[in-house]
């Protein structure tokens, strides 16, 4: 029979991979996407024809009722959020209300239109925050951003729907996934693009804030398939998902440049402006369980992840400068 499934954040990274994922597995897709005086379905734009979009927020407990109406799904996919975590020192609360609060609406929309859609639910490794590596479903949360902390919020409310409701509501605790979709103001893309314009003539030099800090970074299409498996699961669990392998920022700078034969020194300077109010210094997840209980293994190593946003960087820069009619010589 065919399976439905509503995902909010359909237009971010994790969406679009997503909804190609589940479209390639005979769903009918529909999105949440939330009013924006601009297109911003560039990420899903191939897959326009597939999907169905539903007008609705976060925000808004009435559009989130009515998108599960007119949806009907079998599954839920929260994935819409204030993601980026330096913006959550200077929009604390909106990051609460689209974050943390975001999720209880989705889950009482559930509860009262109809309790047995599976729901997933967009934890993240920002919630152990100053907790030491190998991160697990067993450690210690201390979130270090309002962001981490909204995050918790979001994946004890659902701990809570599924012990006070029985509902099939999981957690996804992802580390850091990346890919050519990714914002750019995320570290890797920004670095992968900045090396594509250094390389092509187009910027001198890029500024950057902590190199120190360590991330445990994995490609987006890897940790979806993590999601939907999540879902499938014989009892609702909550699964920490990283590739168990973790690289310094400063590692990542180096590995970008050297793959367009640059040394980084000569490009990169630390802005102290970059720098954040309180760091989280060190992710490394251990995935142990997700592997023994889904069969989860990401695919994509850190280094073909990297390869994989420069070249599709330099590609799209010089896309632009071919349009603009600049000799490319
Ligand atoms: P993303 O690219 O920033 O996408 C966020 C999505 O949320 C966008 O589609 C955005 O819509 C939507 N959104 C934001 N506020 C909304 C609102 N009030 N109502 C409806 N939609 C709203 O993020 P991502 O990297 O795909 O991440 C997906 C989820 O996983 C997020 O919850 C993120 O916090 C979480 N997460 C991500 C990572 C990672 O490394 N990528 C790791 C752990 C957890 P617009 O297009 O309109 O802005
Ligand atoms: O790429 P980032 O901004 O990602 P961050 O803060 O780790 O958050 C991402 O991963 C979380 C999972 O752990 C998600 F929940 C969250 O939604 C998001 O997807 O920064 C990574 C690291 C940080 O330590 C930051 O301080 O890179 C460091 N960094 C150094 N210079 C920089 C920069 N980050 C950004 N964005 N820009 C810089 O210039």
């Amino acid at each position: 029979m065919t399976k439905t499934a509503l995902i909010t954040g359909i237009t971010g990274q994790d969406g679009s991979y997503l909804a190609e994922l589940l479209l390639s597995k005979g769903y009918k897709v529909y999105g949440l996407v939330r009013r924006s005086s601009s297109v911003n379905v560039e990420r899903i734009s191939h897959i326009a024809n597939d999907i169905t979009l539903i007008p609705g927020d976060l925000l808004d407990q009435t559009s989130i009722a009515n998108a599960i109406r007119q949806s009907q799904p079998d599954e839920i996919y929260n994935l819409a959020a204030q993601s980026f975590v330096a913006t959550s020192w200077s929009q604390p609360e909106l990051t609460g209300q689209f974050t943390a609060l975001g999720v209880t609406r989705v889950l009482e929309a559930i509860r009262t239109e109809n309790p047995k859609i599976r729901f997933y639910q967009a934890s993240s490794s920002e919630m152990f925050g100053s907790t030491p590596p190998p991160q697990t479903e067993k450690s210690l949360f201390h979130p270090r951003s309002p962001y981490g902390v909204s995050k918790l919020y979001g994946h004890f409310a659902t701990i809570n729907y599924r012990e006070s409701y029985g509902m099939f509501a999981c957690s996804g605790i992802l580390f850091n996934h990346e890919s050519p979709r990714r914002g750019l103001e995320f570290v890797t893309r920004k670095v992968s693009n900045c090396v594509a314009q250094i390389k092509l003539g187009l910027l001198d030099k890029m500024t950057i804030g902590n190199l120190d800090a360590r991330r445990d970074w994995g490609f987006a299409g890897d940790y979806v398939r993590a999601m939907w498996m999540m879902l499938q699961a014989d009892k609702p669990e909550d699964y920490v998902i990283a590739t168990g392998i973790s690289k310094s920022v400063r590692e990542l700078v180096d590995t970008a440049f050297k793959i367009v034969d640059l040394d980084y020194h000569d490009y990169v300077t630390v802005d102290p402006a970059l720098l954040r109010p309180a760091e989280v210094d060190f992710l490394c997840g251990d995935a142990s369980y997700a592997r023994e209980k889904l069969g989860w293994a990401p695919d994509v190593t850190f280094e073909q992840l990297v390869q994989s946003m420069v070249k599709e960087d330099l590609q799209r820069n010089r896309r632009i400068i071919a349009a603009s009619g600049a000799d490319l010589r």
